[in-house]
């Protein structure tokens, strides 16, 4: 890349298997069914996840969009966490096309929502009240740093949904990082959930898409719900063939992002003006605060590490005060070196 760029794990380059995977998929029409690089994809990946079926989707945001649409309809709610990158930053989208009401828990700062604050949320019947359908919860948590969530706690969660005949849904953008950091094959994560949305094109490094999984009847409503969102692709196999590298080979080494990041939040925490507690992190995501009194301003600190540095940063959150640093396929144990170098000069 040219760039060392720690916005996001979403700004990854497709690795060179991937475009030469491209260049020579498979083709059809997915509309009517045909493109055996994408039908692939979706086995591929529906058996990764222990689900019965798969839907290849443009992005994270049209997953999980439509499976809230198959899961809900109009006026019934849903619950899910009030730093859930569904509720925060799918542009109200559930609402907006689907008009499923959302019901927000706090998210804890270690990722969950707590057991009793959901089965508070869960309405009771009564005319005055909408209706709860569905139970959402985003793994791994991106809001607190990319933590991820048990194979227990999902479960937990999955039968307070089942109990009270509601669906579990989870925003597994980043399921594989959990699965690793948690050392679980990501079937188990996957378990207690009714469907699940994994991104392809963050940590895994394809270019674009994410793939929803789920039963069999409930992936055949969603690929109706993702045409009238515009989702129905037609060669989309030339995509679909990067996710199937993806899959076979890129969910494997996410170890090396996570380890690069502690490495990268270690050396922060010896830098003066950053606060951090580097045992948060358990991922690909590095969280922190500068102090009030830095030396130079925000502002100019982005723009010297750019142009002096050649580092890209973003990620401000919590009026501009929190940072977040994303490791990925691109950033290297060298990168973090010379980050930590050049943030240590820029903030002396
Ligand atoms: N997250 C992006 C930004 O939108 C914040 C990022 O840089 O982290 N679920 C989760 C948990 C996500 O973090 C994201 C993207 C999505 C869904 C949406 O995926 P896309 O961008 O493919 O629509």
């Amino acid at each position: 890349m040219d760039y060392i760029d720690l916005r996001s794990d979403t700004v990854t380059w497709p690795t060179p298997a991937m475009r030469e995977a491209m260049a020579n998929a498979p083709v059809g029409d997915d509309v009517y069914g045909e493109d055996p690089t994408v039908n692939q994809l979706e086995a591929e990946a529906a058996a990764m996840l222990g689900k019965e079926a798969g839907l290849f989707v443009t992005s994270g945001t049209q997953g999980n969009l439509t499976a809230v649409l198959t899961h809900c309809g109009r006026g019934h709610e849903m619950i899910l966490g009030n730093q859930a990158h569904i509720f925060r930053s799918e542009v109200g989208s559930s609402a907006a096309l689907g008009g499923v009401h959302p019901h927000t828990v706090p998210v804890q700062p270690d990722g969950t929502l707590a057991l009793d604050d959901i089965r508070a949320a869960i309405r009771p019947e009564n005319e005055h009240f909408p209706r709860t359908r569905l139970i959402c919860l985003e793994n791994t948590q991106g809001a607190v740093g990319g933590i991820p969530l048990t194979v227990e706690y999902t479960a937990q969660v999955g039968q307070i949904a089942h109990e009270h005949g509601l669906r579990l849904h989870i925003d597994g953008a980043r399921i594989f990082n959990a699965a690793v950091a948690l050392n679980v094959p990501v079937k188990e994560l996957a378990a207690p959930a009714d469907s699940v949305t994994f991104c392809l094109s963050k940590g895994l490094c394809a270019p674009v898409g994410s793939v929803l999984v789920g039963s069999r009847d409930f992936i055949a409503e969603a690929r109706r719900i993702r045409k009238s969102l515009g989702g129905g692709m037609r060669q989309a196999g030339i995509l679909a063939a990067a996710g199937l590298i993806a899959l076979r080979e890129m969910t494997q080494r996410l170890a090396e992002d996570h380890a690069n990041a502690c490495a990268l939040a270690e050396g922060l925490a010896t830098i003066p003006h950053i606060r951090i507690d580097p045992s948060r992190v358990r991922t690909n995501m590095v969280l922190f605060q500068f102090d009030e009194d830095l030396p130079i301003s925000i502002e100019e600190l982005v723009t010297r590490l750019k142009n002096d540095y050649n580092i890209v940063i973003g990620g401000y959150t919590n009026g501009r005060t929190q940072i977040r640093f994303v490791t990925h396929y691109w950033i290297t144990r060298n990168h973090v070196d010379h980050v930590i170098h050049a943030m240590r000069t820029l903030l002396a």
